[in-house]
């Protein structure tokens, strides 16, 4: 039995915060989820499953509707699962029982450096390193949830220019405080060691990095990329944290197919 388990759509960089915290304090993560648009068909629990048509007749109770990233869909999450996680959201992860349900990708990539620890200090040596590492993972949920919106409505045909702005100050107040961190020369974010801070930053710029495909749509509209080309230049620290961390083994299995794959879907 893993240590914790976690459903979502796959694949999710959210995921991956817990996934690659495993392969560095040697957890052992289970992952259950499949495409997004394949969850409809899943019933959403500690069991989670693929259902047969028949099987979801018998679930139609448990239907409830989508509103972020499935809204207005229909997804069919059980009581349990809701009573686990109230903001019915993935990833979603349980306890090896199912008792305990833990939400939000940065808490449940903290369970895995608490259940860790022993091994390696992810969350940091002390309760300042630990607090500081909180820092950057409460502007790193600020900075997921200011390009949410924009994300998924770069899936589509209609794209609010608002949100294209707000996306804009939001990716460019995160990256100054990430290159601020990172000065003079500094190896981590936080401290002399990687940490939870450095492993979420990776997990949401690759998230963010589903915008390159949608170049030409942005063009068309009269609007350029958020994360362009020379953000590097503007950038040089975080963009070489990013490239360096990407090759790390505990990152590559996750962060290198994914990155790979946009880029050839951007070309
Ligand atoms: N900040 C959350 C984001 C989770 C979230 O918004 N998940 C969306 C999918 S992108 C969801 O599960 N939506 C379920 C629904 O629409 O009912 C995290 O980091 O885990």
């Amino acid at each position: 039995m893993a240590d914790l388990r976690i459903f979502s759509y796959l694949p999710n960089p959210r995921v991956w915060k817990a996934t690659i915290a495993g392969r560095l304090c040697n957890v052992d993560v289970e992952v259950l989820g499949a495409k997004p648009a394949e969850l409809k068909d899943w019933l959403w629990d500690f069991d989670a499953k693929l259902l047969s048509t028949d099987e979801k007749e018998r679930y139609l109770a448990d239907a409830r509707v989508g509103r972020v990233g499935f809204k207005g869909g229909s997804l069919i999450k059980t009581d349990a699962f809701l009573s686990a996680h109230p903001f019915g959201t993935v990833p979603a992860a349980f306890s090896p029982d199912g008792s305990t349900g833990i939400f939000e990708s940065n808490s449940i990539m903290r369970a895995v450096a608490r259940l860790g620890e022993k091994r390696l200090p992810l969350y940091g040596r002390d309760p300042y390193e630990a607090s500081r590492i909180d820092s950057f993972l409460d502007a790193s949920l600020v900075f997921g949830r200011d390009t949410q919106l924009y994300l998924l409505a770069l899936r589509g045909d209609d794209l609010p220019v608002d949100l294209h702005a707000r996306a804009a100050e939001a990716f460019a107040v995160y990256l100054a405080g990430i290159e601020q961190a990172l000065k003079p020369r500094r190896r981590y974010l936080v401290g002399e060691a990687l940490s939870l801070a450095d492993i979420c930053f990776v997990a949401e710029l690759c998230l963010f990095s589903n915008e390159r495909p949608r170049r030409a749509a942005l063009q068309k509209r009269g609007l350029p990329l958020v994360m362009s080309d020379d953000w590097g230049e503007t950038f040089p620290a975080a963009s070489a944290h990013l490239a360096r961390l990407a090759e790390h083994p505990a990152f590559a299995p996750d962060v290198r197919p994914y990155l790979q794959k946009l880029q050839s879907l951007a070309a």
